[in-house]
């Protein structure tokens, strides 16, 4: 069955799906552009297929999902059992669902509270409430990752593909610095070195850079 993708390339968790997408070579994927910009999701087409009226959304055939932890979990179950991105052993899966839930529950929040403000808003700059969000979504990850390379287990899974995707796009809010969190930094620079990153991640986050920059300047 062919997939289709509900997208906007700027989206972080749009992002996490096509990483995946590339790195278990997912082919015959079509995709379809929803503006948000242009409150293209809100249309009726869009809100019959997703009540919830959020991207990623992805139909298989008749079978519609949403959410991109629940998507990129899908695609590992359905066209990679057997995949390390997901390991079926299942204090390996609960150690990597965990991660995958801390990104729905802070870090992506951190970055939805911010960049909403300024999208939908008209924010100009981050409010320090905001910016507080952000410190302890880096904080909690710099603890995770110390003394280890990857965010659950020995090796890259689902939740260094969903956590780079929200990290990278709050390091475009609030960069990063490299001496309070030195195992953000490297783990950040180890994801980015894989061609699912170049290929998945990448573009996006420049379109996201220039939108932000746009919307930062009005
Ligand atoms: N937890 C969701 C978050 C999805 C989400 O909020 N996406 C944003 C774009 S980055 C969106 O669709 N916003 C429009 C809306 O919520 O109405 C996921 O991982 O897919």
């Amino acid at each position: 069955m062919v997939l289709t993708l509900y997208k906007m390339d700027a989206s972080p968790p749009v992002r996490a799906v096509y990483m995946v997408i590339e790195y278990l070579n997912i082919p015959d994927v079509s995709y379809v552009e929803i503006n948000l910009l242009a409150d293209e999701h809100l249309k009726d087409n869009f809100l019959k297929l997703n009540p919830q009226h959020t991207i990623p959304h992805l139909t298989d055939g008749n079978f519609n999902l949403w959410d991109s932890h629940a998507i990129i979990t899908y695609l590992v179950n359905k066209y990679a059992k057997n995949s390390p991105l997901y390991p079926s052993d299942p204090e390996k899966r609960a150690l990597i669902d965990l991660k995958l839930h801390f990104d729905s529950a802070i870090l992506y929040p951190a970055l939805r509270e911010n960049d909403e403000r300024i999208f939908f808003g008209t924010d100009t700059s981050l409010r320090p409430e905001g910016v507080a969000k952000i410190k302890t979504a880096y904080d909690f990850t710099e603890k995770f990752l110390t003394g280890v390379q990857w965010m659950a287990g020995d090796q890259l899974t689902l939740a260094d593909i969903s956590c780079v995707a929200s990290v990278s796009t709050l390091n475009e809010l609030l960069p990063i610095d490299k001496k309070v969190y030195p195992n953000i930094t490297l783990w950040l620079m180890r994801c980015s070195q894989f061609d699912f990153y170049k290929k998945g991640n990448l573009p996006g986050l420049l379109q996201f850079r220039c939108l932000l920059k746009e919307f930062l300047s009005r």
